[in-house]
């Protein structure tokens, strides 16, 4: 016996040299083809941000309303201890990678001194009319290797001018001083809201203009509206995307609020889409928006709830931590966000799907007249295993594991995966990823496992995966996964495959 090792391992030690004289003069497959409409380097960066903090701050802090009524004193806004830095540490702690703050709320009052207006914080007595919040965060966020982003409500209820033509051009002004001194700033929030002004009449708004001065000053903004373009709203503020959600949307027509595609759709987006408008789920940690003594925040059971269904339904979760009347993120809210950043570590820190002991495919693109013997002669000549193998998924193999898939041939639009373990693995979170950079494709997908039989059995069906998606199955222990791509509309492109076991979660 074991003179036949011997041999076999004089053979193999044979083949090896000889592949490594006659390295495959294959050369390697083209990537696939970019399908329908794809994102633009900023939106994917954008998304690949997942978890952005929202900060509802302003005069509503100190009065309790939701919406102000544009009339209040500005001397109203007083934080006794404000520290954009405190804000920025527990954003950082908690895993976020920006802020977006409301420099301007629907009652118009500006967090910074807005030479368009004259309701600010510089008619304000805080310190002498002498404060400025969009430059203390936003140089804070410098400082703290975060992204800075601003909402500014077009719908103004304290400007003279609201609901005439002449609104529009002190809106372009509001735009152009926050976007001009703030800067870079990643995502600019729009909102919906269009109601009346001091003198009773809404507005039209010049959108075009908006979108186009915001570019103009800020060329990697991700503009957020109902309609894009950089992003859209998710259709609801309960944290919540659709199971089903495209990165696609028709606009052709719309505008944000009354015009907008309806609740579903931006839910849902659009199957075929002619924009790349990816959604993002705003939710609140606490019930209201702005923060009140009263109220408190969300449990982790409930943040995880939102987690999953958010960032694990292909969408970025953009969570709203209110500072309060000091000027400064409440201790019980930031003890939440550590709690909540200390389960997502503990389910997601370590990746089972890792130690494979071997990952097949039913097909990958190749050169190589036979695909498996290629396979074989890549490895022995020591060359990477096929470049678009299904080991590219698995996040530790390559260097730059973002940029590196499985790929299908162009016509191959089914297919399946099957990760091979040598010791057994314990799982009830399945995570995939599809390479957006060329597109999103797959529409229907199900998981199997082998049980200890040999039989395999369906844990879980669903439909798209987009950016990232996070599958909640029972919990199961299996040497096998599956997984198998039952329609996509293009080749299959994925570029990641992760087993995670959330003991946290009860669903
Ligand atoms: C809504 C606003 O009316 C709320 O006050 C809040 O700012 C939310 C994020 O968007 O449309």
């Amino acid at each position: 016996m074991k003179r036949f090792y011997f041999l076999v391992c004089l053979v193999l030690l044979g083949l090896f040299v000889e592949a490594q004289k006659h390295p495959p003069k294959v050369k390697p497959a083209d990537p696939p083809k970019p399908y329908g409409p794809v994102p633009t380097a900023a939106q994917v960066a954008w998304q690949r941000m997942e978890m952005n903090m929202f900060c509802h701050f302003g005069p509503n802090t100190f009065t309790g309303l939701e919406w102000g009524e544009g009339t209040e004193a500005e001397d109203i806004f007083n934080p006794t201890a404000l520290d954009c830095n405190q804000w920025v540490s527990v954003a950082r702690n908690a895993g976020f990678q920006g802020i977006i703050l409301t420099a301007k709320h629907h009652d118009g009052f500006c967090l910074w001194p807005n030479p368009a207006s004259t309701h600010t914080v510089r008619e304000s007595a805080w310190r002498n009319g002498k404060g400025d919040v969009l430059k203390e965060l936003s140089e804070a966020c410098n400082k703290g290797g975060m992204k800075f982003g601003i909402y500014i409500s077009p719908w103004d209820r304290n400007a003279p001018t609201y609901g005439t033509p002449e609104y529009n051009k002190v809106f372009l002004k509001t735009l152009q001083s926050a976007h001009k001194h703030y800067g870079p700033i990643f995502e600019q929030w729009f909102d919906g809201a269009n109601g009346e002004g001091p003198n009773g009449k809404r507005q039209v708004y010049d959108w075009k203009k908006f979108n186009a001065q915001t570019l103009k000053f800020q060329p990697n903004a991700v503009i957020f509206s109902d309609v894009g373009p950089g992003c859209r709203w998710v259709g609801n503020e309960e944290g919540s995307c659709g199971r089903t959600c495209w990165s696609r949307l028709d606009v052709e027509g719309r505008e944000p609020g009354k015009n907008a595609p309806s609740q579903d759709t931006l839910n849902a987006g659009n199957y075929n889409g002619a924009c790349w408008i990816p959604a993002e789920t705003d939710v609140s940690i606490r019930p209201g928006w702005f923060w009140r003594d009263s109220e408190h925040p969300k449990s982790v059971q409930e943040l995880l709830k939102i987690y999953y269904n958010s960032v694990g339904r292909n969408s970025l979760l953009l969570l709203n931590v209110p500072p309060d009347n000091r000027g400064l993120i409440p201790a019980e809210d930031s003890l939440r966000l550590m709690e909540f950043r200390a389960a997502l570590d503990s389910i997601f820190a370590h990746d089972l799907a890792k130690n494979v002991r071997y990952v097949e495919v039913s097909n990958y693109r190749t050169n190589h007249k036979n695909p498996w013997l290629g396979y074989w002669i890549s490895v022995l000549a020591c060359c990477e295993p096929g470049q678009y193998h299904g080991y590219w998924m698995l996040d530790h193999y390559g260097i730059n594991n973002y940029d590196t898939y499985w790929a299908t041939e162009d016509t191959v639009t089914t297919a399946w995966a099957e990760f091979d373990y040598e010791e057994p693995r314990t799982f009830n979170r399945v995570l995939l990823q599809e390479y957006i950079p060329l597109g999103q494709r797959v529409e229907k997908f199900h998981i199997e496992v082998e049980d200890e039989n040999g039989n395999w059995r369906t844990i879980a069906e669903e439909t798209t995966i987009g950016y990232k998606r996070i599958v909640l199955t029972e919990t199961v222990t299996t040497k096998k996964v599956r997984i198998v791509i039952d329609q996509s509309r293009a080749s299959i492109v994925l570029n990641r495959f992760g087993l995670f076991m959330d003991n946290i979660y009860r669903q």
